[in-house]
């Protein structure tokens, strides 16, 4: 059996991210977590661009755009989006996943989503390099998973990547 190689290593591979505003502290210590990943895995610091927007709702506008420009090897996109008791949540979460699924489909770029949704504060906090962990840091592993494995999808299985 051969296989699509992907591997952990960021060496070499441009990233972007796209990180909102809105909710300040979690979404600054999400980006810290993430680029602490990026860099440990061998990105240099100037392979990594950051976009801030101000909320959720404008992340897809700043990816697509970020990712049909063709510098960028995977986009990651952080947030986080906290349930206020209004629809107003239910209609910025639905904005921000399905403009993410759809810029990762319509440009082949792959589009991470670290954007946290969570009924609050507290629950985003334990996410944002809390007792749960940094979604940043994750989201950033699979992002260099996944540009990894686009660079090797245009190989035969088994090269290099
Ligand atoms: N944006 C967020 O990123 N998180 C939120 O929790 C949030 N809430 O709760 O309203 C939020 N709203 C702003 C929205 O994303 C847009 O920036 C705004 O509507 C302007 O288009």
């Amino acid at each position: 059996m051969k296989t699509y190689g992907a591997g952990r290593s960021a060496a070499g591979l441009r990233f972007a991210i796209v990180v909102s505003r809105f909710n300040h502290p979690i979404s600054s210590a999400l980006l810290g977590g993430c680029v602490e990943e990026l860099e440990v895995r061998g990105a240099g610091a100037g392979e990594i661009h950051v976009a801030w927007v101000p909320g959720a709702f404008e992340i897809p506008f700043a990816a697509r755009a970020l990712a049909a420009s063709g510098r960028y090897d995977a986009i990651v996109t952080l947030g986080a989006v906290i349930r206020g008791g209004t629809p107003h949540f239910e209609y910025v979460c639905r904005a921000v996943t399905d403009g993410v699924r759809e810029t990762a489909r319509d440009t082949g770029v792959p589009v991470l989503f670290g954007v946290l949704t969570t009924d609050d504060a507290e629950q985003a906090l334990a996410r944002a390099g809390g007792a749960l962990g940094n979604k940043g840091q994750e989201v950033a592993l699979a992002a260099i998973e996944m540009a990894r494995l686009r660079v090797s999808l245009r190989m035969p299985p088994g090269g290099a990547g």
